[in-house]
């Protein structure tokens, strides 16, 4: 394969199997018909890019039954609000603002900025969340970002002060299109800013679960650098993020425009000695993987044999990768149970698990919960302290099982 930023001769260092798509919950009649490809991981040892090697078509992930609602998560809504006022304050100066994200979602991030009274446009392909998003004031278009679509906001609305993203920019391939629409939509002292799952914290945790079809890419400041700094952008600054089991946050702008903060060149530095640059960190990573497979298979094998009920909870995208690389079905845990309308009564995607609405899980007790969205593992320990204090048992797969 050829890499997606630098075209350089690439080959993926492990599988993990076959996938459906992470966010594809579906009903019984719908099984015969699901699709499913095969997730292999590569590295780029060029430009550092961490990539996939096979991803499914957008319009088969982002469409307008797309299952995953930002507002989900409490703590989401209060970091999203503190992203938004720290763009604000540190990155906004003067009147007639103007701020577009990409991958609004259910808007999130930008009702911060409506909120202000700035001005705003989300660019949200999947029209479901999009809608949502227009209930909480938040002008939304649907349609995926490139560089046409930067010229016809910019024809419509005027050059931007600020792009920004959220959970989005490693879900999208043609990230050279995305850097031109960037700078096609960008005034000439304007900022890029966006934050992803962070690749030195997956490969610290063996968080593997963070590779799916919609995460096309897993970044680390090396990468970003490399991969915009080829369209004449730099990066400025870097904050590290505990969102997501482990983010950061990469702050961009045109070459020379900005100071760049020291702490760019420290996290560079910090990469290349956990040795994110070199591909037999990620020879190791597999075997980690392998590793965290088997323990967690064993783990659910021994709760079976002792006849205790295990239950998952959080219908993820990335419990996806983790059910079906570890062949996790109906027969180790009974169902996962979901806060999210849209996933209720349904399957999860190829292990073919059912979800349950919460109440299913607080009417009745396992004896044990998976924790699937482990990422979230503050706020869930603190809303199920019922469950914790009358001796129910929590196995979470990440970072330690
Ligand atoms: O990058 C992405 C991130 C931002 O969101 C997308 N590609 C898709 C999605 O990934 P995810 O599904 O792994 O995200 P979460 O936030 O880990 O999903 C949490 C799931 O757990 C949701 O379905 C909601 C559910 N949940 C729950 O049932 N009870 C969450 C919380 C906090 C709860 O208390
Ligand atoms: N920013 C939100 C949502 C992340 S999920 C958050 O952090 O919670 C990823 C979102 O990006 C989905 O809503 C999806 O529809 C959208 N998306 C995917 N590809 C996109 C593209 N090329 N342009 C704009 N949005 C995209």
């Amino acid at each position: 394969m050829k890499c997606r930023i630098c075209q350089h001769e690439i080959r993926p260092f492990m599988s993990f199997g076959r996938m459906p798509i992470a966010n594809g919950f579906l009903t019984p009649e719908e099984f015969d018909s699901e699709y499913f490809f095969e997730l292999k991981p590569a590295f780029c040892d060029q430009c550092y890019a961490f990539q996939i090697e096979e991803q499914p078509d957008p319009e088969m992930m982002f469409h307008d039954h797309y299952a995953f609602f930002s507002r989900t998560s409490k703590f989401m809504q209060r970091h999203f609000k503190a992203y938004a006022d720290w763009v604000y304050s540190n990155h906004l100066k003067g009147d007639d603002l103007f701020v577009v994200e990409i991958g609004s979602n259910d808007g999130i991030m930008l009702e911060n900025f409506a909120n202000r009274g700035v001005r705003h446009l989300g660019v949200e392909p999947s029209a479901n969340v999009a809608e949502e998003a227009r209930k909480h004031g938040v002008e939304t278009i649907v349609c995926f970002f490139g560089s046409d679509t930067a010229k016809g906001i910019v024809e419509e609305y005027g050059q931007s002060d600020a792009l920004l993203a959220a959970n989005v920019m490693c879900h999208i391939p043609d990230l050279n299109g995305i850097a031109e629409g960037a700078d096609i939509l960008l005034k000439d002292d304007g900022v890029l800013i966006f934050e992803d799952p962070y690749l030195g914290a997956m490969i610290k945790k063996t968080s593997y679960d963070q590779i799916y079809d919609e995460h096309v890419f897993i970044f680390s400041a090396l990468s970003v650098a490399s991969i915009f700094g080829r369209h004449g952008f730099e990066l400025i600054d870097l904050l590290p993020q505990e969102t997501h089991g482990g983010s950061m946050r990469y702050v961009l702008a045109r070459k020379g425009v900005r100071g760049a903060s020291s702490i760019v060149c420290e996290i560079v530095d910090a990469e290349k000695a956990q040795g994110l640059h070199l591909p037999e960190t990620y020879e190791q990573f597999r075997k980690d993987c392998e590793a965290s497979k088997a323990r967690l298979i064993r783990l659910l094998e021994e709760e079976k044999a002792a006849g205790r009920r295990v239950v998952g909870y959080g219908a993820t995208s990335k419990s996806t990768t983790i059910l079906n690389y570890c062949g996790i079905g109906a027969n180790l845990i009974e169902f996962i149970s979901d806060t999210t309308p849209i996933k209720q009564n349904k399957c999860t995607p190829g292990m073919h698990v059912p979800v349950k609405p919460y109440e299913a899980f607080t009417e009745d007790y396992p004896d044990t919960a998976l924790l699937l969205a482990w990422n979230h593992q503050k706020e869930i320990m603190a809303k199920e302290e019922a469950f914790s204090s009358q001796g129910g048992k929590w196995i979470s797969p990440i970072p330690e099982i």
